[in-house]
């Protein structure tokens, strides 16, 4: 079986001590953690997704799959980022209201930080006006990026896109969106900046947005 897949399955099983050795032997030999990332880690996120949405695994399983994930994910981290140490602007990010959902906005973290952002990393569960006052908090704040992947929490989305506009910052501080269920369409009609579908392409778009 081909180390990726090994690595996916132990993940889907959430077998957390077992992901850490395969990926540490991965790495060893030479798979680009890239390829662990994509081939191993996320399409593990997606079978135990569907396999949850056909009922035929629950939420403790799920959450069993995301420990696992993210132990994973601590040992390709640093190969992933290549964080600068002269800032291009800071970014603030946060999954919003009602959301506990952190691996993909901790990817997008990660890759905007490599693009060369200080990130300000709000967490999860992320009400509308705490957006607001991390910009008040941070005045040199150049990006938003909020993260949604539930259906039920597009709704907070839209209100923090609306809180962050209330507030004055509309057109001074670019907002990006992004999330499973979240479309380009959704982001245009919510007034959003920019929507980008994965981490690599929110780094690409986070530089050209202050470009
Ligand atoms: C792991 C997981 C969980 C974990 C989360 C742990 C954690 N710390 O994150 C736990 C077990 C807690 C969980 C709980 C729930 N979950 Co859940 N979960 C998942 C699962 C399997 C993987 C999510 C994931 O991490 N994917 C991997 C990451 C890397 O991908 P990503 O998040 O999409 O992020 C990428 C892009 O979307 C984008 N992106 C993300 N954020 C941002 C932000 C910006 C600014 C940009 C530009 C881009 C961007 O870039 C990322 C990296 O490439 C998904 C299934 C799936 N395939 O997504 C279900 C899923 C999202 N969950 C689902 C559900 C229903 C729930 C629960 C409601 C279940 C329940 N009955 O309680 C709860 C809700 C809890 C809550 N209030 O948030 C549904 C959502 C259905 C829907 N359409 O609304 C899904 C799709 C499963 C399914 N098929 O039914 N879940």
């Amino acid at each position: 079986m081909h180390k990726c897949e090994e690595i996916s399955n132990a993940i889907i099983k959430g077998k957390v001590k077992d992901v850490k050795e395969l990926v540490n032997t991965a790495m060893e030999d030479g798979i680009p953690p890239r390829d662990i990332l994509n081939n191993g880690m996320l399409s593990a996120m997606d079978i135990i997704g569907e396999d949850f949405a056909k009922g035929l695994v629950f939420l403790p399983d799920m959450m069993y799959a995301s420990s696992a994930m993210k132990a994973g994910l601590e040992i390709i981290k640093p190969s992933l980022s290549q964080a600068g140490v002269n800032p291009i602007g800071r970014a603030v990010i946060g999954t919003v209201k009602g959301d506990q959902h952190d691996i993909g906005k901790n990817l997008v973290a990660l890759m905007v930080e490599s693009a060369g952002f200080e990130i300000i990393d709000l967490g999860v569960d992320v009400p509308a006006e705490r957006f607001v006052t991390a910009l008040e908090e941070n005045p040199d704040c150049k990006i938003i990026g909020a993260s949604a992947l539930l259906t039920t929490t597009m709704d907070a989305l839209k209100e923090a896109v609306a809180a962050i506009h209330d507030a004055g910052y509309k057109g001074k501080v670019k907002i990006m969106v992004g999330g499973a269920p979240i479309t380009q369409e959704f982001a245009d009609q919510i007034g959003a900046d920019a929507y980008a579908t994965d981490a690599g392409s929110a780094a690409v778009k986070a530089a050209e947005l202050i470009s």
